[in-house]
């Protein structure tokens, strides 16, 4: 009797397996609570050998990284946002934060595509902007997705993610912003392909914590989602029936 079951689940050992993740996180729950947690203290730390520890944990018992981002990366994050808003962090610990969590997330992020090819993506942080770590979670689950990533990095310029777009025929510009004043240059790179005459050739996709849907719709891009995981729904949407959906297309919500 047992034997089916055992045959179908050795046939997908993968986390995309609903049977296998429940497994896992049954098998693991402690470890995995465990590390979660000795993660976001890692990080609110700003103590990098301790995230890297924990990652490693979290990383060998096959925590899926979409439940450490949005249980331990993120909140972690978001805790220290409020604390600089108060002044009871300063500069110096969001530094030690962000290193943390990149240390973390060197060892989690899946490494390269594995899948077939969907498309290709020319992605940045919009100029005057230096937060990359939600933009390189984006890059790196998109390019374990399927997605060709053509990342720009940082305080990218306009013009640049338009000339890049173009040089390489990308299918969609990806634009994350973290920093309300420049959200007004994310405007300027649609503007610049309805001037060149080429706006119907690339999708647009934003997104970042100071970029809510509205603005989304405002700037006129094509799409926003609120993390990574949804950023793959909607390339996914856009590159099999962009053409035919009504646009923005916004998956999520924003805070
Ligand atoms: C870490 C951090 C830093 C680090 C950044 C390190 C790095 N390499 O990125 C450092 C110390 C360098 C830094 C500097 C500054 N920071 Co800072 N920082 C933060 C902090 C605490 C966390 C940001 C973060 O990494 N979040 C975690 C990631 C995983 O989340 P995320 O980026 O939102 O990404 C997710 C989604 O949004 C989405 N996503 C992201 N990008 C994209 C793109 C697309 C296309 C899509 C679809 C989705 C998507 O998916 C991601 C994964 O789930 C935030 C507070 C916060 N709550 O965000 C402040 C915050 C962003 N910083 C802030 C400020 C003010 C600054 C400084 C100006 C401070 C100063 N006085 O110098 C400078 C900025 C300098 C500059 N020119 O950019 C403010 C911004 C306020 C505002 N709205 O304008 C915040 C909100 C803090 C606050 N509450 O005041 N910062």
């Amino acid at each position: 009797m047992l034997k089916p079951w055992r045959n179908r689940l050795n046939m997908s050992k993968n986390l995309n397996n609903p049977m296998y993740y429940l497994i896992i996180m049954y098998r693991n729950k402690e470890v995995i609570d465990k590390n979660l947690n000795l993660l976001r203290e890692a990080i609110l730390n700003g103590d990098s050998e301790a995230a890297r520890n924990a990652a490693l944990m979290l990383s060998e018992v096959e925590t899926p990284i979409a439940k450490i981002i949005n249980e331990a990366i993120k909140p972690a994050m978001d805790i220290l946002g409020e604390k600089y808003e108060r002044l009871e962090v300063f500069l110096p610990e969001l530094v030690l934060a962000g290193e943390a969590a990149q240390e973390a997330l060197k060892i989690l992020l899946p490494k390269g595509g594995v899948q077939a090819f969907k498309g290709k993506i020319v992605i940045g942080t919009i100029y005057g902007d230096i937060h990359d770590i939600g933009k390189n979670i984006v890059s790196a689950i998109l390019s374990a997705n399927g997605y060709q990533i053509i990342d720009l990095g940082n305080d990218v310029h306009p013009t640049k993610f338009v000339e890049i777009a173009k040089a390489e025929s990308a299918n969609i510009i990806g634009i994350s912003c973290l920093l309300t004043p420049s959200m007004f240059y994310m405007r300027d790179v649609v503007q610049r392909l309805i001037d060149e005459n080429i706006r119907n050739k690339f999708y647009i996709i934003v997104g970042g914590a100071a970029i809510s849907p509205e603005w989304a719709r405002e700037i006129g891009a094509d799409g926003w989602a609120k993390d990574a995981e949804r950023a793959v729904k909607l390339c996914n949407l856009l590159m099999e029936r962009g053409d035919k959906l009504e646009k923005p297309i916004i998956i999520g919500e924003w805070r």
